[in-house]
Order: C-alpha cells, then sequence, then structure tokens
C-alpha cells in the first residue's frame, strides 16, 4: 500500500514523498522547542501560532482517528526570476497552497477509491508542524536556518501532505545532521533572527515583517535590509543550496513572468485593480498591494 501511495504521488509530480506514525508524535524535544518558542513570544504579533500550539502537538485535535501521515515536497529551484526585485524566490512562483491543494485532492479522491480511508489536506493552512514530520518521514533533516534540508534538493522546498486514519508502514526518521560545524546562516541573517536552538524569533525575521506583518508602517528599529517580500539570505548562503536545481518543479512555474521587467517602485504606481490582475495566483497576494507599498518606500527610505 506504501509503495502505491508513494508512486501515484511520485506520479503527480511532486519531488519528495515520506510516510511518518502518529504514534508518540511530536517527539519530546520538538514539543519543548514550540513550547519555548511560545512563551518567549518568538511569534511576534502571529496569534494564531499561540492560539493552536494545543493541536500542533496533537494532530488528532485535527482528525480523531488520524494514525499516519503522508508528507510531500515540492523545490521551487534557485533561479532568481528579476535580480532587481528582492522578492523570495518562492514568492515569484505559484502560489504553493494552492498548487498542493490541487495536487493532493487528486490524490485523496484516487486513494478513497483504491485504498479506503479518511483523509485530511494540509499545506500551510493547518496547525500542523509540517517540518517535524517531514523529519520523521525521513525527507531531511532541520538546518540550523531552522528550515528542512534533503541532501538532493537542498532546503528550497515546500511541504504538505495529508492526514489520514490508514495505518501505514512508516519510513525511517532521516538520520543525520549534515550541517556539521558550518554557521554560514546564523553569520548570514543580517537581524540575528536564527537561534541557537532552530527556531527563528519572527519579531527580528524579515520575512515576518514584510510577509506576516499588519501594520500600516514598521515601527522604529525594523530594518528589512532591501527586501519587499520575504527574504532568502539564510537559504542563499547554505552550502546544501547547491543541491537545488535551477528551475522550480514544473507544477509552481507558471507565474514567474508577472515579475519580469518590475521594478520596486512599480508597487507604487498601479492600481488595485493592476495588482489583482497582475499578481493574483502569487504568494505575494498574502501582503496586499498595501503591505507591497509599504515594503518599498521602507526600502527606499534605506530603512529596508
Ligand atoms: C510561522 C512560520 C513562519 C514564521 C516563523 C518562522 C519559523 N521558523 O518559525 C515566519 C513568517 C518568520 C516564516 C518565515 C519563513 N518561512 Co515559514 N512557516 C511558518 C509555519 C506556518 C509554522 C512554523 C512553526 O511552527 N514555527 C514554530 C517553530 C518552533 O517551529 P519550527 O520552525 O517548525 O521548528 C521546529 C523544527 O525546527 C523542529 N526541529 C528543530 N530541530 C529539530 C531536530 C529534529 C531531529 C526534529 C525532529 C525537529 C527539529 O523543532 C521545532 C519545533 O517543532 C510553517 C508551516 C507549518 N505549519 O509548519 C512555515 C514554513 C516553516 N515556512 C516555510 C518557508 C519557505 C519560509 C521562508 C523560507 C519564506 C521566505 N523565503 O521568506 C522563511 C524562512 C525563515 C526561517 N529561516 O525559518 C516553509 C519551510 C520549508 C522548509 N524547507 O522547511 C514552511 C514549512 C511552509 C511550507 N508549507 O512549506 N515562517
Ligand atoms: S529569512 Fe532572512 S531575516 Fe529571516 S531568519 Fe532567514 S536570513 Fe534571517
Ligand atoms: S548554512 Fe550551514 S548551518 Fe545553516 S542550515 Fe545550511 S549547512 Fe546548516
Amino acid at each position: 500500500m506504501e509503495d502505491r501511495i508513494k508512486d501515484f504521488l511520485m506520479d503527480l509530480g511532486f519531488d519528495l514523498v515520506g510516510i511518518a506514525s502518529l504514534l508518540d508524535f511530536p517527539p519530546q524535544s520538538s514539543r519543548e522547542r514550540l513550547i519555548r518558542w511560545i512563551e518567549e513570544g518568538r511569534y511576534a504579533d502571529m496569534v494564531w501560532m499561540r492560539e493552536t500550539a494545543e493541536v500542533r502537538l496533537d494532530p488528532r485535535k485535527i482528525m480523531s482517528a488520524a494514525a499516519s501521515v503522508i508528507v510531500v515536497a515540492l523545490t521551487y529551484g534557485k533561479e532568481r526570476v528579476n535580480p532587481d526585485l528582492k522578492i523570495s524566490r518562492y514568492a515569484t512562483r505559484r502560489d504553493y497552497h494552492r498548487v498542493f491543494k490541487k495536487l493532493l485532492r487528486k490524490f485523496v479522491k484516487w486513494a478513497k477509491g483504491k485504498l479506503g480511508g479518511e483523509y485530511f489536506i494540509f499545506s500551510d493552512s493547518a496547525p500542523v508542524m509540517e517540518q517535524d514530520i517531514s523529519v520523521l518521514a525521513g525527507l531531511g533533516w532541520i538546518g540550523k536556518n531552522s528550515l528542512l534540508i534533503n541532501p538532493d534538493l537542498g532546503p528550497n522546498l515546500l511541504l504538505g501532505g495529508v492526514l489520514t486514519d490508514l495505518v501505514l508502514i512508516p519510513d525511517d526518521p532521516f538520520p543525520h545532521d549534515w550541517c556539521g560545524r558550518c554557521t554560514r546562516c546564523i553569520e548570514a541573517c543580517p537581524t540575528g533572527a536564527i537561534l541557537p536552538d532552530r527556531t527563528v524569533d519572527a519579531r527580528r525575521c524579515i520575512s515576518y515583517w514584510t510577509i506576516e506583518y499588519r501594520g500600516e508602517e514598521f515601527p522604529p528599529g525594523v530594518n528589512t535590509h532591501g527586501w519587499i517580500f520575504g527574504c532568502d539570505v539564510c537559504t542563499d548562503v547554505c552550502p546544501w543550496t547547491s543541491r537545488t536545481p535551477a528551475r522550480a518543479n514544473p507544477h509552481l512555474r507558471a507565474k514567474e513572468d508577472r515579475f519580469l521587467n518590475l521594478k520596486p517602485e512599480d508597487f507604487l504606481y498601479m492600481d488595485e485593480e493592476e495588482f489583482r490582475e497582475r499578481f493574483a495566483g502569487t504568494p505575494i497576494m498574502r501582503a496586499g498591494l498595501k503591505g507591497m507599498r509599504r515594503n518599498v518606500l521602507a526600502a527606499l527610505k534605506g530603512k529596508g
């Protein structure tokens, strides 16, 4: 059954597939790390992270009969479509939430027909500890930059999967930590956001300020170092990025042309309609035109 599941998902076009058991999930160390992250306020104003912590720590609160999780990954590649824009690479591809959902719906339809069982789809859309699950499913290790790194594809990955009540034979957890003595990401992070326990303090992370923060202006002292959506520094400097293919997985590619011939200032002059027409279906819709303007202004003022 496990092989049929993996073959089907790989045929759909995923780059990685693994299976983890939810028995004894999460490991004690992950539980403690998440609780510490919450208690110390590292979630900034993402209060949903605090409010859903109990669910993250127990996937059965999402699906009471959940026994296994099937996790999948897509690479967003390392090609930068427009070097004039400090927009994170993943955000110049198609919105991965939609891509995962569409592909995983096809999987669920097939699995219900062939294998039976119940399924719950997630990709950054439900309180699931996606990275911890991926380590248990053998997809890679958590780097010091707090990201899942796969030895063949590097860290430029996006994750998703399904919870299921099927009792599946799990893969072996990934057995190595191949960061070794490297500390490049910690040294390169422009804001010192990466902590020694391999978590990120969102209050310092450029990705948080430019994507998740909803205020009209940044508070004094916030410096986004020219980034106008997300930040790629801690993946760019990682030696394992040399394993990342240049091009994104074909499922993620469709919207890249939207970012060609575009300068940061253009966001200041376009209207909502043009913004929507051009960027619908890409991750930058999360910040909205207002958020993009705030980010660009901060970058131009040199605060960024
Ligand atoms: C909140 C969030 C953010 C916040 C906070 C970042 C953070 N690292 O916590 C902000 C907005 C800053 C952010 C930024 C980014 N994010 Co984000 N984010 C999330 C989200 C929704 C939750 C993460 C979380 O639970 N944080 C709380 C901390 C405590 O948990 P954690 O970081 O997962 O850490 C756990 C593991 O590291 C683990 N761990 C550490 N060491 C070890 C060792 C072992 C052996 C094990 C088993 C576990 C383990 O323990 C921790 C506690 O469980 C996830 C999606 C999800 N549902 O998981 C995406 C996710 C982590 N983000 C993702 C991405 C791509 C990014 C960015 C690269 C985007 C960008 N280019 O700007 C940056 C990278 C910043 C960074 N270096 O982490 C991807 C990462 C894919 C990958 N390769 O791992 C995810 C998984 C989304 C997805 N579905 O693909 N993100
Ligand atoms: S995304 Fe940027 S700011 Fe955030 S931890 Fe990585 S390097 Fe630091
Ligand atoms: S830059 Fe070095 S320390 Fe950081 S995640 Fe990559 S290998 Fe690990």
